[in-house]
């Protein structure tokens, strides 16, 4: 068995649940290769995850604490956990429906308040586990389940998303980018604030059966090496490129959610506090005076 799966991951859950060939398990691998190196301990990080193939293969697969929440949820739930546990840190894997589509406000929100966690987009540019329709990040004109004469929207980046809502890190990798991808997660759980990282995998059961018209994992993950080099074999482009790499980092240069919320609740404590104490004082001196009278 893998070394890192077997370190890190319940016995219970392995064999992974996805499909042969799934890109999935791969960057389950780069993610606990990336918190090996930084050498958390394992009751130190708390894994999240959503709804869809990316929820549902992953969850409960760390050997340590775990949540799920669906649609964009597990990031209130986060929240929650967060402000009880501030010092632990989490690292939440969310499929690109529930990012860009079902749970794109949790997302947004998150990000805006710096909220002290990393989230990893596993985007297979579709809703994978519901059959392979298309989402708001399948490349426009291509076949889908949902789309038969090719998608007809246009893309929707949630990178921009939420380094305009205030994500203080944020970075775009593919499944062919081994070392770029633990060399970005292990940035991204370096910032006490709201970190966010897209990776394309590739989902060869729908979106490869139906864009691509294959379910070969070898030419699912070439198409996505070209498209993360912009060439393909013979040296022409491709139809486009993602652009990969760190796109936004100014990790820990404004406080993180749970701090301001700890900060504002001790200055309340005191605030009443002080007005008990005043409070008291005022009785005190009622008291005293209906005494001499
Ligand atoms: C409100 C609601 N709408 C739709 C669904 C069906 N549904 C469950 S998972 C899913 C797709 C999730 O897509 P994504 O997050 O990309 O995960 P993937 O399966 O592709 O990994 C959908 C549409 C649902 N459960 N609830
Ligand atoms: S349907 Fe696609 S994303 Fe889901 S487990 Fe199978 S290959 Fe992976
Ligand atoms: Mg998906």
């Amino acid at each position: 068995m893998n070394k890192l799966a077997a370190k890190y991951l319940r016995p219970s859950q392995i064999p992974t649940k996805a499909c042969h060939g799934c890109g999935l398990g791969m960057i389950e691998n780069w993610l606990l290769q990336a918190i090996d190196e930084l050498g958390f301990k394992q009751e130190n990080v708390i894994f999240g995850t959503g709804i869809g193939c990316v929820g549902r293969q992953t969850f409960a697969t760390w050997g340590g604490d775990n949540f799920g929440a669906t649609h964009g949820r597990a990031l209130a739930v986060a929240t929650g956990l967060k402000l009880a546990q501030p010092d632990k840190k989490y690292l939440i894997v969310v499929g690109d429906g529930d990012a860009a589509s079902i749970g794109t406000s949790h997302l947004i929100h998150a990000a805006r308040r710096n909220l002290g966690v990393t989230v990893i987009c596993e985007d297979n540019m579709g809703y994978e586990s519901t059959g392979g329709q298309f989402s708001p990040t399948t490349p426009a004109n291509y076949v889908t389940n949902s789309s038969p004469y090719g998608m007809a929207e246009p893309g929707f980046d949630p990178c921009d998303v939420v380094k305009a809502a205030g994500a203080t890190f944020v970075a775009e990798t593919t499944a062919t980018q081994w070392h770029q991808t633990v060399k970005i997660v292990k940035k991204a759980l370096q910032n006490d604030g709201f970190s966010f990282v897209h990776v394309r995998f590739p989902c060869n059961e729908n979106f490869g059966a139906y864009a691509l018209g294959t379910r070969d994992t070898l030419k699912n993950l070439e198409w996505i090496y070209e498209h993360t080099q912009g060439r393909k074999p013979d040296g022409s482009e491709t139809d486009f490129t993602w652009e990969t790499g760190i796109k936004h980092d100014v990790s820990n240069s404004r406080p993180e959610f749970s701090k301001i919320m700890r900060d504002m609740n001790a200055r309340v404590q005191a605030d009443m506090a002080a007005k008990a104490a005043a409070a008291a004082g005022d009785d005190k001196t009622r008291d005293d005076g209906h005494g001499t009278h």
